[in-house]
């Protein structure tokens, strides 16, 4: 019987600093990936126009975001690295989105209204699609596991209903093409084009907090640098963000119970967990019952033993643009031939002569 071939799929925008959010979220998990999997990861560098449409550096920006994934450990031989705009298919296919996905279900996208702010209305249209284009992302692979932050639980959910509509839409146009695979959705049956992905959202700190407010996701677009703990961060400003990140005046508690109601302990704790691969509760049986004075030093120098030779990686592979170029024209065209083959069936199946 015909299946899915598993393949994982997620990408990253260019539009700041990265940050210890972005890499304990996404980065970290595509490196773990992918000894067992096919993977593609881009820069999304066309995502990167919804929020703000002029960059200083937008090519720079790019190559920063691929230079961190290869310091982080991925091997661009192996898998793909690429930057979207690279593959026109990504534009076509959201384009066919677009007119799936209805207005209701854009209407519904917290993102959205996080980043547009009051003024809706002088928000980009772009940025309204970004789900849209952002389906077309995964599915221009037939992509079937997305490594994502927390925050972007409710897009992946988006894709699956994107995915879902597109598979009962075009049933008979499937099943002609004879490219369709058969699948549950629950308990029904259903022939299906795309497959419906699955979000890999674990571990201890799936949404890292700002560390000036607990209630604040980590983000690169928060006005304040000492939010975030970003990947280009020496140890001296790691640690001095940590010294000042905000806490509350209660010591450790023992057990992960004792973290409920207080979202700045409860975050540095998730962050010291994923940095040392453990768990909140492996976390405060080593800690539990300290003050942050005595906990706050750890974090530092483990976020620092992680993060300095990613660091000094990247500076490394900033300074050889042409090296980092070079990968990203190679993933461009091996992710373009796939991406190739899938348009020309989902043309076909939508009926375009
Ligand atoms: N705080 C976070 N905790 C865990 N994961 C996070 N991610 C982002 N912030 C956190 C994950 O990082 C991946 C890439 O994100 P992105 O740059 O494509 O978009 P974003 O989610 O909009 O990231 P930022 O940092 O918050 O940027 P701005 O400020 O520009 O909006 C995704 O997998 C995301 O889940």
């Amino acid at each position: 019987m015909k299946q899915f071939q598993p393949l994982v799929f997620s990408g990253v925008q260019p539009t700041g600093n990265l940050h210890l959010g972005n890499y304990l979220g996404a980065i970290r998990k595509f490196v773990a990936l992918q000894d067992k999997n096919d993977c593609i990861y881009c820069v999304v560098d066309m995502h990167a126009l919804t929020a703000q449409l002029v960059h200083e550096d937008l090519k720079e920006q790019t190559r920063s975001i691929a230079a961190a994934f290869i310091a982080s450990g991925i091997d661009p031989k192996k898998h793909i690295v690429f930057n979207q705009s690279a593959v026109p298919g990504h534009a076509e296919l959201a384009w066919i989105f677009n007119c799936v996905a209805r207005i209701g279900w854009m209407n519904r996208m917290t993102q959205f209204k996080d980043k547009a702010g009051k003024d809706a209305e002088k928000a980009s249209l772009g940025l309204y699609a970004y789900p849209s284009l952002m389906a077309a992302d995964i599915l221009l692979y037939r992509a079937t596991h997305v490594p994502v932050g927390d925050d972007q639980k409710q897009h992946l959910e988006l894709t699956r209903d994107i995915a879902q509509k597109f598979n009962l839409d075009f049933a008979d146009h499937i099943r002609k093409s004879g490219e369709g695979v058969d699948i549950k959705v629950g308990d029904e049956p259903v022939h299906a084009y795309f497959p419906m992905v699955e979000a890999l959202i674990d571990g201890p700190a799936p949404r890292v907090m700002s560390l000036r407010d607990g209630t604040k996701k980590m983000s690169k677009s928060d006005p304040s640098d000492l939010s975030r703990i970003n990947l280009m961060d020496d140890a001296d400003a790691i640690s001095k963000k940590i010294k000042k990140a905000k806490t509350d005046p209660e010591g450790l508690p023992g057990e992960t119970d004792g973290l409920a109601g207080r979202p700045e302990a409860d975050n540095l704790v998730g962050i010291y967990a994923a940095l040392a691969d453990t768990s909140k509760a492996d976390v405060l049986k080593e800690f539990g019952g300290q003050q942050f004075s005595a906990f706050k030093p750890a974090l530092a120098d483990l976020a620092v033993t992680v993060l300095a030779p990613i660091h000094a990686e990247m500076r490394r592979l900033m300074d050889a643009t042409d090296h980092i170029d070079a990968i990203l024209k190679d993933g461009g065209e091996r992710a373009r031939a796939r991406a190739d083959v899938t348009l020309k069936q989902v043309r076909d199946i939508v009926g375009f002569l």
